[in-house]
């Protein structure tokens, strides 16, 4: 441990475990992007808020840039450290601190996965609704810095609807207590959700206060084959109107075969342009009866190509595994990803010009379409060819970019719905956010963290 910065840090806080591995630098320094290369200073695995309290105040005063590091499935370089920075894992904290039966809520250290939140509702019988594929590596700390959505996000909207109270380090090692649980707190700034969406530029969770419901009835899944994406919006609008959604998700034939090329099962005979896979409520007769109307009526209407209703837990997991799988089974094309959000009256209209878009400016690479339809958010993966060269995929992906990103300013979206700016898309912001707005954000990041150590070059400079 050679670095000089190190040693002080050492003897601030003899306690820390630290590590200059390379194997844990490349193993922390990254994140899913897979674009950067990792190297960081070093490796700290703070154990308690005293360790992160008197880490920050050692890299405020020795002016060390810190990198949070929850799962580091993030999707945007928001955990990427590639210039030097000592990354904060905060993997040993990791514990459900506390449950309390009348207010419904779960206390819990940042570095718990979120599947270990589920688990933790459900031993109490009630449940943590934010959910997505990475349940099983994410971190609760990092869905918070991302304000993440997922899977869920029709019925029981974003993480930041679930944060009923937040301890927060800011970047001079100050310790904040955010909210206390509180269900009404009208008391001027709501600094908690300031938090919720940060990406780690305002401060460290060191503590989370979940709200919990109650589990979600019983569920039908089914997966739809459709022509075209005005069908989908139209199957959209049926079911949305006679029964309530749990989940109503889209990919692209391409999309699936990728997934099947994974060990995915596709219960249909042909391919198909689209693809849904819905849940609804259908817990007594009547719902189950209406989700069945539902179904018959989009087949008369000459909207449905094939359908499965799943007939058990089991084939209601395969079903979903060809939506969920998608992101892990072209992970092997590293590719560009955009996370676009539109008003989900907006949906059609918008994907109709952007497939358009990006079918000229792409003619040679495949682009795989999936998301949440119900909110409006479209995932855009573009694969990277076999044997291509990097900067210039990755030149061409920024240019593209900059067309999408006009053209969401003209429906009014966002250039992240659910992943973060990061450093992927931090170069549109402003097609997202007005110039005053910036300003005043970077004027809240230097209140938070006047030397500008907090994951610094993540989502504005
Ligand atoms: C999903 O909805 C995730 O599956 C990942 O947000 C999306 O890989 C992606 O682009
Ligand atoms: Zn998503």
């Amino acid at each position: 441990m050679t670095d000089p910065r190190l040693e002080t840090l050492r003897q601030a806080l003899p306690t820390l475990r630290l590590s200059v591995e390379p194997s844990d630098l490349e193993h922390y320094g990254r994140d899913w992007t897979r674009r950067w290369t990792p190297a960081p200073l070093a490796i700290a695995w703070p154990a308690d808020t005293g360790e992160v309290q008197a880490l920050l105040r050692w890299a405020h005063a020795q002016r060390v840039a810190i990198v949070p590091s929850g799962g580091r499935t993030g999707l945007s370089g928001g955990a990427v450290a590639a210039h030097g920075e000592l990354v904060v894992s905060l993997e040993r904290m990791s514990r459900v601190l506390g449950f309390d039966p009348v207010d419904r809520t779960l206390t819990v250290q940042p570095g718990i996965a979120l599947q270990a939140v589920h688990d933790a509702a459900a031993a109490h019988g009630l449940h943590y609704p934010v959910d997505f594929g990475a349940r099983g590596s994410c971190t609760i700390g990092g869905t918070i810095a991302t304000n993440a959505g997922g899977i869920r996000v029709i019925r029981y909207g974003n993480t930041r609807e679930w944060i009923a109270g937040l301890k927060l380090v800011t970047g001079t090692g100050a310790l904040l207590d955010l909210n206390r649980g509180l269900v009404k707190n009208s008391s001027g700034y709501d600094l908690r959700h300031l938090a919720i969406g940060s990406e780690g530029s305002l401060g460290l969770v060191v503590e989370a206060t979940l709200k919990l419901t109650e589990p979600p009835l019983p569920a039908q899944t089914l997966l739809l084959a459709l022509p075209s994406f005005e069908v989908l919006m139209q199957v959209f609008a049926e079911f949305r109107a006679r029964v309530r959604l749990q989940a109503f998700e889209f990919f692209t034939a391409n999309g699936l075969a990728h997934v099947v090329a994974h060990g995915g099962v596709d219960p249909f005979d042909a391919r198909h342009p689209y693809y849904v896979v819905a849940e609804y409520d259908a817990g007594d007769d009547a719902q189950q009866a209406a989700g069945l109307a539902a179904f018959e009526a989009c087949a008369e209407a000459g909207w449905v190509l094939d359908g499965v209703i799943a007939q058990s837990q089991a084939q209601a997991r395969q079903l979903w595994r060809l939506r969920e799988g998608i992101t892990e089974a072209v992970a092997r094309y590293r590719p560009y990803k955009n996370d676009v959000s539109v008003r989900v009256g907006a949906m059609a209209a918008f994907l109709a010009r952007a497939q358009a878009l990006l079918g000229d400016a792409y003619p040679d690479f495949e682009v795989v379409w999936f998301g949440h339809i119900g909110d409006g958010n479209l995932h855009i993966n573009v694969l990277q060819p076999d044997g291509s060269d990097d900067a210039g995929f990755m030149r061409q992906c920024a240019q593209v970019t900059g067309l999408l990103a006009g053209l969401l300013a003209e429906h009014g979206g966002s250039i992240s719905a659910e992943h973060g700016i990061g450093l992927v898309k931090k170069p549109w912001l402003g097609s997202t956010r007005g110039a005053e707005e910036i300003a005043l954000m970077r004027g809240m990041r230097a209140v938070f963290d006047p030397a500008r150590i907090l994951n610094p070059g993540k989502l504005f400079d």
